[in-house]
């Protein structure tokens, strides 16, 4: 056993969709699993996730994210990292830019999330708008971490689908850190059809790394919020940027693996919950 270090906290900002795992439902418990402490400023409450499910409830909560950042700064709360994802309407987008402001220090971490869209499309609940807010949004981070459809609309250019080339992935990764951050991670990046995987870019060393894992039939809810949030778990144990990708890769595709040998609708997300133990070998913690 490791010996007892002062604990990690972590700030999630996602909604929390009741069923169909994503968002908070995923981020505080792989966040948790892996010994760090994960506070939740919830965006918006629903039923269940917008992503091909109908009649689903939608309360946001832009109201009460000032007074609860007003209230954790009374506590003098600190935060190792803050993590924003999928927000619940576009006059957040400033309010999670005044969370953030509140709780930046020199050492912790902003990781931004800009969860709006996929598969060249923005989910139904976003307009072109909040793209250009979201750009504004990701100027303060230090990792974003965009699928290939988010990274044409924070760049406002044109969706392309792939398969893609190195040159016009590196591409994307430079324009993508000259919006501000200091380190890329480019989800749904694949070279042919039989895999798919990330690609991460470090503006400091100017390094660009590549992970692929085999490619595995369909589309699956909430496995960017898994990668996301294993990515920043691993980080939070000292792993490196490329080496959190490549565990969070590995973890993704493990869980994605498990649901579909089960034969799981995919709207109803990915069953991660049954590999988390290879994740804490991965990072290890066991
Ligand atoms: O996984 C992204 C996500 C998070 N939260 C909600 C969503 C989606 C994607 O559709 O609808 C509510």
């Amino acid at each position: 056993m490791k010996s007892i270090k002062r604990q990690k906290r972590i700030a999630a900002v996602h909604d929390l969709s009741g069923f169909g795992k994503c968002s908070l439902t995923v981020a505080l418990p792989i966040i948790s699993a892996t010994g760090v402490e994960a506070c939740a400023l919830p965006t918006a409450v629903l039923s269940t996730h917008t992503g091909g499910i109908t009649g689903y409830t939608y309360r946001n909560l832009t109201e009460d994210m000032l007074p609860f950042t007003r209230h954790w700064k009374s506590l003098d709360l600190q935060f190792d990292a803050m993590y924003s994802g999928f927000l619940g309407s576009f006059a957040q987008l400033n309010i999670v830019s005044t969370f953030f402001d509140t709780f930046k220090t020199a050492n912790n971490l902003i990781l931004v999330d800009p969860v709006m869209a996929d598969n060249g499309e923005l989910y139904k609940v976003f307009t072109p708008e909040f793209a250009t807010g979201m750009r504004e949004l990701c100027k303060k981070a230090d990792l974003i971490v965009p699928n290939l459809t988010e990274a044409a609309l924070l760049l406002n250019e044109p969706y392309h689908p792939g398969p893609y080339t190195h040159a016009y992935i590196e591409e994307l990764l430079i324009r993508l850190s000259e919006l501000g951050p200091r380190q890329i991670v480019l989800t749904g990046v694949y070279f042919n059809e039989e895999e798919l995987g990330a690609a991460t870019f470090d503006v400091h060393t100017n390094v660009t790394d590549y992970v692929a894992v085999s490619r595995i039939p369909g589309s699956y809810h909430g496995t960017g919020d898994i990668f996301a949030s294993t990515l920043l778990a691993g980080l939070m144990n000292n792993f490196s940027l490329n080496e959190s990708t490549r565990i969070a890769v590995r973890f993704t595709a493990n869980s994605i693996m498990t649901t579909y040998l089960a034969g799981t609708d995919h709207r109803f997300g990915v069953n991660f919950e049954a590999n988390i133990s290879g994740l804490l070998k991965d990072l290890e913690l066991l």
